[in-house]
C-alpha cells in the first residue's frame, strides 16, 4: 500500500505496457470490457419518446460501443477506451451517448478524434454549457466538473478516442434527470444546435 498525493493506493504497480488502435474502425487491441448501448437503454435521452419506441420494436439498433482496456480504478492511472458511435437518428435527433458527469468531480478528460464527424456537448450543474464541433485529429479538453456527451452527426461511425483519470467513476443518474441544454438535429440545412 502506497500513499499518492492525500489518497491510498492498493494495487501493485503495473508494468508499462502498449495497446494496438485501429483509427478506422476504434478497435482497440487488447481490451478488457465492451460495453453496447442500444436505442432501449437510452430511455428518456432522445426528446422523441414515439420515435424511440418505433425504433426499440423494430429491431432496438445498436447506437454505441466502448471498447476499454481496463486498470485499477486508482488515483494516478489512467484509463484509455475508445467509442465507436453509430450513424442513425431518433426522430431528429443524432444518435448520441448517454452523458455522464465523472463520480469523482474534479477529475478531467481527454478525447481524440479519429473519423466521422459529430459535437462533444459538456455542461456544468451550475449552468454552464459548450458545444464543441469533433472531427479526425481534434483533441478535445473536458475539463474537471463538466458533464460530457457526444453525437454523431455524419454518415459514418464517429470513433474517437479517450483517456481520464482512474478514480473518476460515471454518474449517469444526475443526466437522467435533467437532460443536457443543448440538443443536435438533422435539419434539410444540415446539423443544428438548438
Ligand atoms: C469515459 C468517456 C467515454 C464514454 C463513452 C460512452 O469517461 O467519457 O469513454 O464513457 O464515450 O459515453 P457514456 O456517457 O455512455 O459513458
Ligand atoms: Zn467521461
Amino acid at each position: 500500500m502506497t500513499e499518492s498525493g492525500d489518497r491510498t493506493v492498493s494495487s501493485k504497480p503495473l508494468d508499462p505496457f502498449t495497446l494496438m488502435l485501429d483509427f478506422r474502425s476504434g478497435a482497440l487491441e487488447p481490451h478488457t470490457s465492451r460495453t453496447e448501448r442500444h436505442v432501449s437503454d437510452m430511455q428518456g435521452a432522445y426528446a422523441d419518446a414515439t420515435a424511440q419506441e418505433h425504433l426499440v420494436k423494430g429491431g432496438d439498433p445498436l447506437v454505441y460501443e466502448v471498447l476499454q482496456y481496463d486498470i485499477p480504478e486508482e488515483v494516478g492511472q489512467l484509463i484509455c477506451c475508445t467509442t465507436v458511435l453509430h450513424p442513425g437518428t431518433v426522430g431528429d435527433e443524432y444518435f448520441m451517448t448517454k452523458g455522464h458527469y465523472h463520480s469523482v468531480r474534479d477529475t478531467g478528460e481527454v478525447y481524440l478524434g479519429l473519423r466521422g464527424h459529430g459535437y462533444l456537448l459538456l455542461m456544468t450543474e451550475e449552468g454552464g454549457k459548450a458545444a464543441t464541433p469533433m472531427g479526425p485529429g481534434t483533441v478535445a479538453y473536458v475539463p474537471p466538473n463538466w458533464a460530457h456527451r457526444t453525437v454523431n452527426t455524419s454518415e459514418e461511425p464517429f470513433v474517437f478516442f479517450a483517456v481520464y483519470p482512474g478514480q473518476a467513476g460515471h454518474d449517469y443518474g444526475t443526466i437522467e434527470k435533467t437532460g443536457f441544454p443543448q440538443r443536435v438535429l438533422r435539419t434539410p440545412e444540415g446539423a443544428e444546435l438548438r
